[in-house]
């Protein structure tokens, strides 16, 4: 059931500022229109067959089985991802901007995703504020993330920030006194989502300064939008560009609809009512497999190592595409190429190039990244198994951090995690108002799908 008309709880109202009870009316607004379709959907069409399972499916990791509701995204596999209907090129040019920059801000995106609006200024300014005055780490998290050894990975440092976090979840507390009911669960829910990003880039920006800048920290600026104050405290740059390639992962990396491990983990721990800190800490777990998020440590990684072994030369096609080889034949995957669902280059690959393109052509890193993509399709494609052999999203962000000093690859998937929190708490906003339930898939045997397959 859509959840309508609901009636915002006393006490919630005043605690929330303008800018919140916007957000709250535009949501229950939008789904009071998508109602009657969730209601037509569930009552009328409940039977209708979607697609056959096959074992290939049952083995081969679901892919293609069409299972799961996100609203807030979708993604084509030759177009790639649109937020709420619009191109990645749509939200850079439609998205409100920080001033002097051609960047849809990724805040502006979390209110898209949210919404299906594109806010205005005015709006993207209140969320600003918004999400300035919940920043705030208590001081038991800031002691829980200090305390940690140096050499813990980043990405394991941000699981145990955010569940740390979990004891100021206000959806924890109203469910456990007992009062919630049913058509509330989004409101708190929300509630979460927009502490949980306030929160995000503080936690991330002090894990990347205990680990690599010997503790010092640099304090948050309330009058800076949210990705350009997470650039500044991060402190490793003084230029404006580091703001707007930050900006720019952060609205890139937003979304990519629920059936990706770090999307999905969130929605099914989420599906349990586990809190938001609990349902995003696991998506984080799961963003930081190479496969997936870590991919972009990876990818750095090889480049690296590429250019070593390289010792000065030129990279050529020539010697790229052997060291491809020479990859395959270890036993490696090749980082920031293929893609689950994507059969085509990643726009979010394709944006990150024309800024590289743009504003560092000359960077020794670009120059290779160009080459690997010349080289790097051909030879997965020659394996005659790759389905994707194009570059994903994950081929150049590390690249473009690595040119303005955020050369710590190890850190590079904390920072995809800060702007994954955008789509996955949207995500959780919309289940909780949709009150789609605790997921529970079917699994079999290998007997069972043998006997299945002998039918
Ligand atoms: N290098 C080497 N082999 C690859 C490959 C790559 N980049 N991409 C796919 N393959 C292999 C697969 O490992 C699989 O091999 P086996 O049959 O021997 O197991 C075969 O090609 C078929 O795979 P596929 O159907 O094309 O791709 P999958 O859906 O199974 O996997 C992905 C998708 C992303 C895990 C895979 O392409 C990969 O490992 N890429 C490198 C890691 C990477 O960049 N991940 C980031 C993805 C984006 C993100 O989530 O952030």
């Amino acid at each position: 059931m859509m959840h309508k008309a609901l009636r915002f709880p006393g006490r919630q109202r005043r605690a929330f500022s303008a800018v919140v009870d916007t957000l709250k009316h535009k949501i229950q607004g939008l789904a009071e229109k998508k109602a009657p379709q969730l209601t037509a959907l569930r009552k009328e069409h409940g039977g209708k067959v979607l697609g056959e399972t096959t074992v290939g499916q049952c083995i081969g990791g679901m892919r293609g089985i069409t299972c799961m509701i996100s609203e807030t995204s979708l993604l084509d596999p030759m177009e790639g991802i649109r937020y709420r209907g619009r191109t990645l090129q749509d939200c850079m040019d439609q998205l409100p901007k920080a001033p002097g920059s051609k960047i849809g801000l990724p805040e502006a995106s979390f209110w898209l995703l949210l919404t299906d609006e594109i806010p205005s200024d005015a709006e993207v300014k209140a969320l600003n504020e918004e999400l300035h005055k919940r920043s705030a780490l208590p001081e038991s998290v800031v002691k829980t993330i200090d305390s940690l050894p140096k050499d813990t990975h980043p990405m394991t440092q941000l699981s145990i920030g955010l569940l740390a976090l979990q004891p100021t979840s206000e959806f924890g507390k109203a469910y456990r006194s007992g009062t919630l009911k049913k058509n509330e669960y989004w409101v708190y829910t929300l509630e979460d989502a927009l502490s949980l990003v306030a929160k995000v880039p503080i936690l991330a920006a002090r894990i990347f300064r205990n680990v690599f800048m010997e503790g010092k920290h640099i304090p948050s600026d309330p009058s800076m939008d949210w990705a350009g104050n997470y650039a500044q405290m991060l402190g490793v740059s003084d230029d404006a560009l580091f703001k707007d390639v930050t900006r720019m992962y952060l609205m890139l990396h937003a979304d990519h609809e629920a059936g990706n491990v770090s999307a999905h983990t969130t929605h099914l721990v989420g599906s349990a009512l586990s809190d938001p800190y609990y349902s995003y800490a696991a998506g984080v777990c799961g963003l930081a497999g190479p496969l997936h998020g870590l991919a972009n440590q990876e990818c750095l990684r090889w480049l690296k190592n590429t250019r070593q072994e390289l010792g000065g030369k030129e990279p050529t096609v020539e010697v790229l595409t052997q060291f491809a080889k020479d990859t395959l034949a270890s036993g490696k995957v090749i980082p920031g190429f293929g893609h689950g669902v994507l059969r085509n280059t990643d726009p979010r690959y394709v944006i990150q190039r024309q800024f590289a393109q743009d504003n560092f052509p000359n960077d020794p890193l670009v120059k290779l990244a160009e080459v690997c993509f010349q080289a790097i399709p051909p030879v997965l494609e020659a394996t005659g198994k790759v389905k994707n052999p194009w570059p994903n999203v994950d081929a150049l962000s590390g690249t473009c951090m690595q040119y303005f000093g955020l050369d710590q690859e190890d850190y590079y998937t904390v920072i995809f995690a800060v702007s994954r929190a955008l789509g996955c708490t949207s995500n959780l906003v919309w289940s909780r108002m949709m009150g789609l339930p605790i997921e529970r898939p079917k699994s079999v045997t290998l007997d069972w799908l043998s006997t299945k397959a002998a039918e």
